[in-house]
Order: structure tokens, then C-alpha cells, then sequence
């Protein structure tokens, strides 16, 4: 495994201001996704490093800051990174296939299907699950707290997280009557928020420490996340946000604005904020970044 010089842990281990940390983040991801997929010439690759380009690395920011919260340096931590910029980028580009959101626009750049083809989409979000676990395994901590990040993040993108909480999206959309908000919490935090609170537990699972109150921040935080969504999607501008919105609403959907209305879903989500903010007080201020950024989710433009 990499070697760490001693000067550059102790630079690595000071906070940062949550832009200068995400920026970091996604480079840190970036570099990581590239060198495994170095030597690789072809659309597939191509389109899977493609996928991985331009988001804001929300996820791996959050592994890499709740690392650093436990003083883990980010080369250690950096797969952990990478491999959840891996499963949420796959995520995006089956999602916008035409079985699934049918979307020409990602992050302000054709689709993958778009740019490529169907075929190429889906073979490049299918290599990007896989090679996220074999990013995962390059983490540099205890065997057990390694294999419980291995084996949570199988759970998290599964059948009982993410593809469970896609795959009840879509059986809404046909169904005879609209969900109500408990059935869109349950639904919402399987779709987007379980790979939001694994991505919050990566610091504590590496230091194999107490998870209490990263899981409650990364709970708040998921949820908050999808609400401000749900508000971006009716408010929005496209061109800042780089793909479509107000499908949701078009296609009659329920979601937390249709069902709280426009202020009452900001106000939840503030509200959310606030108690994610209220959980990190065990790490003083030492997780301000954490707290920014928690800000940032619900004021965000894209
Ligand atoms: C297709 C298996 C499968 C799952 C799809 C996450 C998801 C489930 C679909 C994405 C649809 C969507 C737009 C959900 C809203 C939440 C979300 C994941 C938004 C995009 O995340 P950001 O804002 O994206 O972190 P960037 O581009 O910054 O990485």
C-alpha cells in the first residue's frame, strides 16, 4: 500500500473550508477511478470515466471529511472515495436510460446513452459497480473494518438501499394512488439516502469508532438532500443545473413539495440541516466543514 510521508499526514489532517475539501474530494476520486482504468482504451472505458467527471463529489467528500474527523489521512481513505463516486455515478447513468428517466442531459454534457449508446451505458454503469468494490478493497485500514465497508456498501446500493428505493420509484409512478410522505421517506431513503449515510460512515467504520452520530448526520443529510432536490426540480434553472427539471411534477408524481408545498418542504429540509448540524457537537469544531456542507445541500443550485 501507498506510503505516507509523516508531513503530509499532518497537512492532509487540517480541516479545510467545504468548497476547498470537495474540490480536493473529487480530485482525490478522479485520480484513483483514472488509475485503475489506465491502460484501457475503448468507448467502454471512455464512457465509464466519463460518468465519473464533473460532479460536485458530495460522497466522497463526506467519506474522506468523516476520515479526516478520525484522523485517517485520504490516501487511506481515498478508495472508500472513489468507490462511492463509482456506484452513484452508475447509478446516474442507468437512471437516465431511456427504460428508466429517459434524460439527454447530465451534469450539462449529453448522457451517456446520448453520447454513446444504450449498450455502452449500461455496460459502463455495470463496470463502474464492479470496479467499485475493486477500488473498496484498496482501503487502507483493519480486515474487519474493511470488510464491514465492503459488505455495507453491497447493502447500501442493493436491493435493500438504492436499486430497492429505484425500483419502488418506478412501481409509483403506475400505481393507483400517490404515496403518501411516510411511503416517500421509506421509498427516498433507500434511492438516494443510503449511499449518502454510507458515505458518512466511512470515517467511523475505518476507525472501527462510535457511528451514533454520523449515522443520525448522514440520515438528516440524505433526506434534507432529496427534499432540496424535489424543490430544485420545480424552481430550478436547467441550464444551471444541467439537465432537466419539473419532470416530477409533468409526470404527476408525488414528492415532498407536492405533498408539504414549496415552503413547507424547505422548511423541513432547514430543519433537517439543523439536527444533522446538532449531532456532530461530539466533535466540536473540528467538524465545521461537516456542518458547510450540510448548509450547502439544501442552498445549492445544481
Ligand atoms: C438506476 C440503480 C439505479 C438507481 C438510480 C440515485 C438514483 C437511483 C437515481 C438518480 C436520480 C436522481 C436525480 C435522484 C436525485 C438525487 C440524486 C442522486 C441527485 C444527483 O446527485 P448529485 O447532485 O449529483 O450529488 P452530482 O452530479 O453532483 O454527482
Amino acid at each position: 500500500m501507498t506510503d505516507v510521508n509523516p508531513k503530509i499526514r499532518i497537512a492532509a489532517l487540517e480541516r479545510q473550508p467545504r468548497e476547498a475539501a470537495m474540490a480536493q474530494a473529487a480530485k482525490v476520486a478522479q485520480a484513483r477511478i483514472g488509475f485503475a482504468l489506465s491502460g484501457l482504451h475503448g468507448d467502454l472505458s471512455d464512457a465509464m470515466l466519463y460518468a465519473v467527471t464533473g460532479g460536485k463529489a458530495l460522497r466522497a467528500f463526506l467519506a474522506l471529511e468523516t476520515a479526516r474527523l478520525h484522523g485517517i489521512n485520504p490516501v487511506a481513505a481515498a478508495g472508500a472515495a472513489a468507490a462511492i463516486e463509482c456506484i452513484h455515478a452508475y447509478s446516474l447513468v442507468h437512471d437516465d436510460l431511456p427504460s428508466m428517466d429517459n434524460d439527454d442531459l447530465r451534469r450539462g454534457q449529453p448522457t451517456v446513452h446520448r453520447k454513446w449508446d444504450e449498450a455502452t451505458a449500461v455496460l459502463a454503469g455495470d463496470g463502474l459497480q464492479a470496479l467499485a468494490f475493486e477500488l473498496l478493497v484498496q482501503v487502507e485500514c483493519a480486515p474487519r473494518a474493511k470488510l464491514n465497508l465492503i459488505m455495507t456498501l453491497a447493502n447500501a446500493a442493493g436491493v435493500r438501499g438504492m436499486v430497492g428505493g429505484q425500483a419502488a420509484d418506478i412501481a409509483a409512478e403506475t400505481a393507483a394512488t400517490p404515496l403518501d410522505l411516510d411511503q416517500i421517506m421509506e421509498l427516498q431513503a433507500g434511492k438516494t439516502g443510503a449511499l449518502i449515510s454510507w458515505s458518512a460512515l466511512v470515517g467511523p467504520r475505518m476507525a472501527e469508532a462510535e457511528r451514533e452520530p454520523l449515522s443520525i448526520y448522514g440520515a438528516c443529510l440524505g433526506l434534507a438532500f432529496q427534499i432540496a432536490d424535489d424543490v430544485l426540480d420545480e424552481t430550478g434553472d436547467p441550464a444551471a443545473m444541467g439537465k432537466a427539471v419539473g419532470k416530477d411534477a409533468a409526470a404527476g408524481k408525488a414528492t415532498f413539495v407536492s405533498l408539504m408545498g414549496l415552503d413547507g418542504a424547505k422548511n423541513r429540509a432547514a430543519e433537517l440541516v439543523e439536527e444533522a448540524c446538532d449531532a456532530l457537537s461530539p466533535y466540536g469544531d473540528d467538524a465545521e466543514t461537516l456542518k458547510e456542507a450540510a448548509r450547502f445541500v439544501i442552498a445549492r443550485t445544481h
